[in-house]
């Protein structure tokens, strides 16, 4: 018999209460519906009640996944934007297999991950399996895993041993094709986000349709994309990333032209990267972490100067005027 729950945080389906009632079906805010068909038993084993004793999964992350890290910091979102098959999912794989390796982000430490079952998932795809040398890429991500993008976690340490929680957005192309041409598309609804949230935003552009064929309409799309996201981009950082960059650029002039229409928007804070999965050039790799670094950098030190203003002291207030004879 399905169960729901007065907390609208909370999704009994998982097995699992918000307020940590363990067994979860004991919870006073459940209530059962009776009548409707049992398509899930939910009835805890006692093995099952073992195994729950945190409030995460460590797949990626939905939106009220959120909530327990914004406890502990303030989060840095960083939106990654682009086409289908752009090599967003495949940058994210890369990302966490060179952390995996030890490398680390500037000098950003990894120091923890709610998602580790997530980020593993997309790079095994980039690992070698014992016994088998197939390496594949991480499957295209689907329109319906839902309106908001799977979120990806980690936490760093920065020089200062200050902790940082920084979660990366693993978005269908889709959403940002509908959104670069009409912002408020029903489908556009978590690129719209991803926007409004992002305190940094990596533009991917791929090398291999600027390429091809449809070079053209490639060029065209990443500009639309990039028209939006210059809209109230104020100083928050943006990349551009040259992805499967280890295709031979048979047509600068493509990338060219991509690159002076963004600088005719004149960001405040642009830069550019080329990465592949490729290990032809030790750069592309690199480049994976320094887009990384530059961009938390840049949201960092953009978080630094901004210094609150401090009202004068009134004269007519007796508490602020009390302070001002103290000091
Ligand atoms: N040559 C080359 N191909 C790559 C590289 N990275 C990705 N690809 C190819 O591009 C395809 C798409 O990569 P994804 O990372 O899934 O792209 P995505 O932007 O996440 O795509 P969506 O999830 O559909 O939005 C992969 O399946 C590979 O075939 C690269 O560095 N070099
Ligand atoms: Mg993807």
């Amino acid at each position: 018999m399905p169960l729901s729950c007065t907390n609208p945080n909370c999704y009994p389906q998982d097995r699992e209460c918000q307020e940590g009632c363990r067994p979860f079906n004991q919870c006073p805010n459940l209530s059962r519906n009776e009548n409707a068909p049992d398509a899930n038993p939910t009835e805890a084993s006692t093995t099952e009640l073992d195994g729950q004793r945190v409030n995460w999964t460590g797949s990626a992350m939905g939106l009220t996944d959120l909530q327990s890290l914004t406890a502990r910091s303030r989060i840095l979102l960083i939106g990654l934007v682009g086409m289908e098959n752009a090599g967003k999912t495949t940058f994210l794989a890369l990302l966490y297999s060179l952390l995996r390796r030890g490398q680390s982000i500037n000098y950003y430490r990894f120091a923890g991950s709610y998602t580790l079952s997530g980020w593993e998932l997309i790079t095994s795809f980039l690992t070698f399996e014992n016994g088998s040398n197939q390496v594949t890429f991480p499957p295209h991500t689907s329109r319906n895993a839902g309106r908001i993008p799977g979120l990806l976690h980690l936490a760093l340490k920065n020089k200062a041993d200050y902790l940082l929680d920084v979660v990366f957005t693993d978005a269908p192309g889709e959403w940002f094709n509908e959104w670069r041409s009409y912002r408020q598309a029903d489908n556009a609804v978590g690129a719209e986000w991803i926007h409004h949230h992002g305190d940094g935003f990596l533009l991917f552009a791929d090398c291999e349709e600027l390429a091809g064929i449809n070079r053209g309409i490639t060029r065209t799309n990443i500009q639309m994309i990039a028209d939006r996201l210059v809209v109230n981009l104020g100083s928050k950082p943006l990349g551009l990333v040259w992805s499967k960059s280890d295709v031979e650029n048979t047509r600068p002039a493509m990338r060219e032209k991509i690159q002076s229409h963004i600088q005719t928007k004149a960001p405040q804070h642009y830069q550019e990267f080329s990465v592949s999965v490729m290990q032809n050039d030790p750069q592309w790799h690199q480049q994976v972490l320094q887009a990384v670094g530059w961009l938390l950098d840049t949201i960092e030190h953009a978080a630094d100067q901004q210094v609150p203003t401090i009202p004068l002291a009134d004269t007519d207030d007796l508490f602020l005027l009390r302070r001002s004879v103290l000091v």
